[in-house]
């Protein structure tokens, strides 16, 4: 009996449940580049290249541990550009009797799998790459009043055993954030990301993506990406030599030109597969145990990881299908221009889009204060954004990218995920970045010529929102201070918001 494996583009782990879930001899894995996956949004050309050349190198990886592959490429011409078509045609060619894979991580494919078998049978298994499984999540977060991040990510601790001593926190403290907000130091150098020259396969799927793709947003080349397992794995060891030392301090820093600053830059290759969450944070807590790196940073990253990712991740499940719709605050504007080619006299926009654009990357920061905080500022359809979010970043999947947008960076969730609105004005990125001081705004001016548009937008929000934001107890101080504006000064910030959210293309 032949049993089909269908192997997604974000399953490329040899330790997948499907593949301990059937004997290799009766054993076919089936991966497919397909154009609806390419096209179901116009993901980035960076994006798409790095998850077929991840793709095809991780066939060969399979192939070496045994696996009888069928490889299907995008070119090929009997290729019917859909899961579903490929996997009725590898079960026809295989005379397969069933097929088995591992849940998505989209909706609309998740939706789609259990008839994947067309007429054979189709088993869905749960992916447990992820510390935490749906029906774990789903009875953490049962009869809670708040779904605190900070609460899981505990348990998440004991769980996993990082970072403790016996039944207590290591260093006596859960969460060293307070530390881990330090503004970029004068005179910092940052060290250089792995670079990985091309090989011929990669070459040719880059050929083949511009080919086919090359109208979609983002630079495709220079492209220096790991693709393959061993190269996730030096980056991983290159992080934690180099950068994960001065991650915690520097975490919530911008720096003009520094994409990567002391971030890790594995989020892509996590999802993807090519490295796991638990070997990520044992790498972080071995440099720590051997005093290679501070516990603020291991805490910092290690919490990253095991609370942020799985927790966002939890939000997805039980938020439901229906989640990337949600609207509390009616933001209807549509998405400006600038979102996609950078033209915008905002330095800190046109920063954060150019690296987004040229690395299909941007840190955590420049992604929540930055291009989030001012869509949320400026009212811009959440639809809009997500899906802007879910084409342009190479870590990009539905199951992570719309908590984080949705629920974090404009919480049109009305508060499940965060409890408060991340709403910032000018003052914030220039604490936190060198951006303001070659910017053409002044981020000192609220009103006025060439005054800051994130200062009168910050406020014009509050005083838009306040019937269903006034009452929040985090946001009472924000609205005293718009009620201690006199009249004429907050007509005059509403005008000024008004004329540049007028101006927006
Ligand atoms: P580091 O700063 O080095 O952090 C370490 C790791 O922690 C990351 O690699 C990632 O795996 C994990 N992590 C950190 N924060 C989060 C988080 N909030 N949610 C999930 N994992 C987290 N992350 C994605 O993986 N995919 C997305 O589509 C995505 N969209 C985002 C959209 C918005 C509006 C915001 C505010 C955040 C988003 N994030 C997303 C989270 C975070 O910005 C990225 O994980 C991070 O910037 C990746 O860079 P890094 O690997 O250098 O991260
Ligand atoms: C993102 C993506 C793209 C662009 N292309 C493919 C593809 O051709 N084949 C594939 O198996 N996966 C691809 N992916 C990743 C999928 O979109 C992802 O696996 C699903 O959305 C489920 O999360
Ligand atoms: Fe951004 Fe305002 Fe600073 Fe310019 S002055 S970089 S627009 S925050």
């Amino acid at each position: 009996m032949t049993t089909v494996i269908p192997v997604l583009g974000d399953q490329l782990s040899l330790d997948l449940a499907s593949l301990h879930a059937v004997p290799q001899a009766e054993a076919v894995v089936l991966m497919m580049e397909v154009a609806d996956e390419a096209t179901s949004v116009r993901h980035h050309q960076q994006k798409i290249a790095f998850l077929f050349s991840a793709m095809r190198h991780h066939a060969e990886a399979l192939r070496a541990a045994g696996w009888r592959v069928d490889y299907v490429t995008l070119d090929d011409p009997d290729n019917s550009q859909s899961f579903a078509g490929e996997i009725a045609r590898a079960v026809v060619r295989h005379a397969a009797a069933r097929v088995v894979t591992v849940e998505a991580g989209e909706w609309r494919v998740i939706d789609a799998q259990p008839d994947w078998g067309g007429g054979v049978p189709c088993e869905v298994l749960a992916d447990d790459r992820f510390l935490v499984g749906r029906a774990r999540f789903a009875r953490w977060a049962e009869g809670r009043k708040r779904l605190l991040m900070e609460d899981f990510y505990r348990l998440m601790r004991v769980r996993t055993g990082l970072l403790m001593e016996g039944d207590a926190p290591a260093g006596g403290q859960w969460n060293f954030d307070a530390e881990n907000r330090k503004p970029p130091a004068k005179g910092m150098t940052y060290p250089p990301m792995p670079h990985f020259t091309p090989d011929a396969t990669t070459e040719a799927v880059l050929d083949l993506v511009a080919a086919h793709f090359g109208e979609h947003f983002g630079d495709l080349r220079p492209f220096a990406r790991a693709v393959t397992r061993e190269q996730a794995l030096e980056c991983l060891a290159d992080f934690v030599s180099v950068r994960l030392p001065r991650f915690g301090d520097f975490q919530d820093a911008m720096v003009a030109g520094e994409d990567g600053m002391f971030h890790s830059q594995l989020s892509a290759l996590i999802n993807c597969g090519l490295l796991g969450p638990m070997e990520v944070c044992r790498a972080a807590e071995d440099a720590w145990k051997e005093g290679a790196a501070p516990l603020n940073a291991v805490e910092g990253f290690i919490r990253q990881i095991i609370g942020w990712r799985e927790y966002v991740r939890g939000i997805h499940w039980i938020a439901g299908r229906d989640y990337n719709a949600r609207n509390h605050l009616g933001a209807t504007r549509p998405l400006p221009e600038f979102y996609w080619t950078g033209e915008t006299d905002m330095r800190c926009m046109a920063e954060a889009v150019r690296a987004t654009k040229q690395h299909a990357h941007a840190h955590h920061i420049q992604r929540l204060m930055v291009l989030a905080n001012f869509a949320l500022l400026a009212g811009i359809d959440p639809g809009q954004v997500s899906e802007w979010f879910l084409i342009v970043y190479d870590d990009a999947y539905e199951w992570v990218e719309t908590p984080n947008v949705i629920g974090m960076g404009l919480f049109a969730d009305g508060g499940m995920m965060a409890s408060k609105p991340y709403a910032a004005g000018g003052a914030y990125i220039n604490r936190m970045s060198d951006y303001c001081r070659g910017c053409k705004f002044d981020v000192k001016k609220r009103t006025g010529e060439g005054a800051c548009p994130f200062n009168s937008l910050y406020w014009d929000f509050l005083a838009r929102n306040r019937a269903l934001l006034g009452r929040n107890h985090r946001l009472l101080r924000m609205y005293d201070g718009w009620d201690r504006f006199d009249e004429a000064e907050q007509g005059r910030i509403k005008a000024q918001a008004a004329v540049f959210l007028g101006a927006l293309a």
